[in-house]
């Protein structure tokens, strides 16, 4: 979640701005006469035709404050089939249906879960993003080139409703919601406190928040045929599920969503602490997000140690649990470097989620493209360090059956060098990243002498 005293701010400050500007333009979409690279049905989900999840690499398809005006969906139609050219396995949506800021709002204060832009309530019709049919054709088009999309599910809290007497506080509570949809009405008593208990295991800012024990909350959230879950999966189309808050309530309402409808699901449950993170992977049956490891990233590329990259980390711990990426909507921390965070998650084991504006803004694309490729290529098998001190990294992917890699980290000023033991005897191997341009040959006891230029790294594999 972002902070909302920010957030306000922000949407202040944006209707301020609105106020002085003309409607933004409205990007021209894609014609859909393209090749049908991966036959996806028209209403996906689960669908086969879709990439493997976890086979490339995840895009944060936003970042906070997207610009309003209800382009954006349009904005991301245009982008789907580069990126799934580019080796993208799947794209994580913001929240897509009508918040309390509506046009204003990135989401995450939902209000009506079935409007997806097409109610006028709470000051607009479309949100932010756009219309539901600009959402759903976006979506038709992702399906098209193979992309998996992911739905942010805002399930910890809900925000917009009017205010109404409670008996379970004594005193009025803003938690009668009445959508448009004319789904999903909400009151009192499916929010804490009320006759079940006073609380969960959290809450956030002064939202009323879910209760999601009782059962007609439930049954609208994932149980029932017209349920959040099922509607998101079987007529908007998404494939997966990325939970926000999950601190906030238990496990095994992931847990039961998954079992219900199926899809891969991941937490952001906001701890660097690595055995809390597998606890709620174990519990929930779904990944989180590696924040153990953005810690340690932090450490070694802003804090200049690359020691730190010794520590554990939730994909050590099981990486077919972990997300690892660099930055999000909410932090971006590690500015210095990041090219070399990233040249660190594209190698390694885990499944690597790209932010948008790193990608299509802030950093090299075409080197991102790259690491992209070496990651769906070459970084396969479990992972053994090679070397470690303040400024040097090395490390080994041992390969299934693959050639594996060798990836050198240099957070220092001058070009390095460094014997390493490969997968490989006798073989010419190269870097491709093209930052080194030996050629050498691997001796017969497979160990061999590569290279890396300053604040950079290159990859090394058979030529
Ligand atoms: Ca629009
Ligand atoms: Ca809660």
């Amino acid at each position: 979640m972002k902070n909302f005293k920010t957030s306000y701010l922000w949407i202040l400050l944006l209707f301020i701005f609105s106020c002085n500007q003309e409607q933004l333009s409205i990007e021209e979409v894609n014609s859909t006469e393209q090749p049908n690279l991966y036959s996806a049905s028209h209403q996906s989900s689960l669908t086969t035709g879709l990439k493997p999840i976890g086979s490339g690499v995840m895009m944060q398809a936003f970042y906070w404050d997207v610009p309003a005006g209800g382009t954006w969906w349009n904005t991301i139609n245009t982008k789907v089939q580069d990126w799934s050219d580019a080796g993208i396995d799947a794209i994580w949506l913001p929240p897509v249906s009508k918040a309390q800021n509506g046009p204003f709002s990135m989401g995450y204060d939902p209000f009506d879960y079935f409007d997806f832009g097409e109610y006028n309530q709470m000051g607009s019709i479309e949100t932010r993003f756009g219309s539901r049919t600009e959402l759903t054709t976006m979506i038709d088009n992702a399906h098209q080139y193979g992309l998996n999309v992911i739905a942010d599910i805002v399930i910890n809290h809900n925000s917009g409703g009017d205010s109404e007497a409670n008996p379970y506080t004594g005193g009025n509570t803003w938690t009668d919601f009445n959508p448009l949809s004319g789904n999903f009405y909400r009151s009192a008593t499916d929010f804490h406190e009320n006759n079940v208990h006073s609380n969960d295991s959290g809450a956030f800012g002064g939202f009323p928040d879910l209760c999601h024990h009782q059962t007609y909350v439930q049954d609208w959230l994932w149980k029932n045929a017209n349920s959040v879950a099922k509607y998101y999966r079987d007529i908007i189309g998404f494939d997966g599920w990325r939970f926000d808050y999950v601190k906030g309530f238990e496990p095994w309402v992931v847990k039961e969503w998954k079992n219900e409808v199926g899809g891969f699901s991941v937490g952001e449950y906001w701890d660097s602490n690595v055995s809390t993170l597998d606890w709620w992977t174990g519990v929930a049956e779904a990944s989180a997000f590696d924040f153990a490891c953005y810690y340690k990233m932090k450490d070694a590329f802003v804090g200049n140690n690359l020691n730190a990259l010794n520590d554990n980390m939730l994909w050590k711990q099981n990486a077919s649990k972990a997300v690892t990426f660099v930055t999000n909507h909410d932090t971006d921390e590690i500015i210095t470097n990041k090219i070399l965070a990233y040249s660190y998650i594209l190698t390694h084991e885990g499944y690597p989620a790209i932010f948008y504006k790193d990608y299509e803004e802030w950093l090299n694309k075409e080197r991102l493209n790259n690491l992209v490729w070496i990651h769906n290529n070459l970084a396969s098998g479990t992972t053994t360090i090679l070397h470690v001190d303040d400024d040097e990294y090395v490390a080994r992917r041992n390969g299934n059956n693959g050639s594996g890699l060798v990836v050198y980290i240099n957070n220092s000023n001058n070009w390095q060098e460094r014997w390493v033991e490969t997968n490989w005897s006798n073989t010419l191997i190269k870097d491709y990243t093209g930052h080194s341009s030996w050629q050498p040959v691997t001796q017969g006891g497979k160990w061999v002498k590569i290279q890396v230029p300053p604040k950079s790294y290159s990859v090394w594999a058979p030529n």
